[in-house]
């Protein structure tokens, strides 16, 4: 494979054009589906940076399954993504944050073997104070009979993914991706409508500089979860303490400690047993990021990528980032399973 620094100018669409060479039996549908969400990443983009200037803003007044009120701008991203690949013949079902049930491809529409889970625009009330917001997406490939997708295939465990990626609505607009072979960044030149590789294989640091928690939280953990918040804060044991950055918002707080090293928790608490955040279209797409990147993801126990869902929304408790701290994490809630298991 040809090594690429971030100085040579590559856009996305050839990069993945060469990663799809390192799989000779590749038929370049995953190739088309990755095409597919960069357009869809750039009219959101588009939409994104005038949210403040069009009436896109505000709540609609419909409720989406999750109970929240939907953003416009989400409605927006959620239909963009649909209509940027349910006609390209390379997926049999989709599944998304907005949507209660499977998404089939259109009867007039060829049906492939691949299956999107996205969530469209996580972090959306942030998005009227002008808080990066983000697109998250996992691939997994049919593994039922049928023409169409079925549950069985959307509940596929995280390692199964053969693509991830998120893009991140910020100061640049950036997107980043796997397909197993290193996590790579690419920034969207508005000037041209181009993604540009800008970070070649993203190495996340072993040990942390961040802690994105939210310690408003603190009164409904359990007792291991206080303990390693006081490990993570230098307050006990050996750790240097970490810098605590919270910005409430996925993607951004993902971004941030993917390149500078750090750990992100959303721990299980009395309030939200199993956290607030979704396993199959945000956990297990970052967590597949994070370890090809050199980190790790946990619910607490057991690797993020290991855990069999259930059901398409099911949420899961979160720590995730450099591979020492969330290590850290691990051995903190073993210690407490053995004394408590003594
Ligand atoms: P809390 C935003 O609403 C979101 O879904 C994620 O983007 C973010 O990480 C999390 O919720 C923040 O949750 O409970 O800290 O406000």
């Amino acid at each position: 494979m040809v090594q690429h620094t971030a100085t040579s100018v590559v856009t996305i669409e050839r990069f993945i054009i060469e990663q799809e060479r390192l799989h000779p039996e590749a038929t370049g549908e995953l190739s088309g589906i990755l095409y597919d969400l960069a357009l869809a990443a750039k009219l959101i983009a588009n939409k994104v940076r005038r949210a403040g200037l069009v009436d896109i803003l505000g709540a609609t007044s419909d409720a989406n399954i999750q109970g929240e009120i939907q953003q416009k701008l989400d409605v927006f991203a959620n239909e963009t993504i649909i209509k940027a690949v349910d006609h390209g013949g390379r997926l049999c079902a989709m599944a998304s944050e907005e949507v209660e049930g499977i998404i089939p491809i259109p009867e007039h529409f060829k049906c492939g073997k691949y299956c999107l889970l996205f969530d469209p625009l996580d972090g959306s009330s942030n998005i009227d104070v002008n808080v990066p917001v983000g697109t998250v997406f996992s691939i997994v490939q049919k593994i039922t009979r049928g023409r169409h997708g079925e549950m069985e295939d959307l509940l596929q465990p995280g390692r199964r993914q053969v693509a991830a990626g998120y893009v991140i609505y910020g100061s640049s607009t950036m997107l980043v991706y796997t397909t197993g072979q290193g996590a790579h960044g690419f920034t969207l030149d508005p000037s041209i409508g181009e993604f540009l590789l800008s970070h070649p294989n993203i190495r996340t640091p072993d040990e942390g500089q961040f802690l994105s928690v939210n310690d408003s939280y603190e009164q409904y953990w359990d007792e291991p979860t206080k303990q390693l918040m006081r490990k993570y804060r230098g307050l006990e044991g050996d750790r240097r303490p970490l810098t605590v950055r919270y910005v409430g918002s996925l993607v951004a707080d993902f971004h941030r400690n993917l390149l500078g090293g750090g750990v992100f928790c959303y721990p299980p608490s009395k309030k939200s047993p199993q956290g607030k955040l979704r396993l199959l279209y945000e956990a297990n797409p970052l967590a597949f990021i994070c370890e090809q990147a050199g980190g790790a993801a946990i619910d607490g126990k057991t690797r993020v990528l290991d855990i069999q869902a259930t059901e398409l929304h099911q949420r899961v408790p979160l720590f995730m980032g450099s591979k020492n701290d969330v290590d850290l994490a691990l051995r903190t809630f073993a210690h407490h399973s053995e004394l408590v298991g003594a």
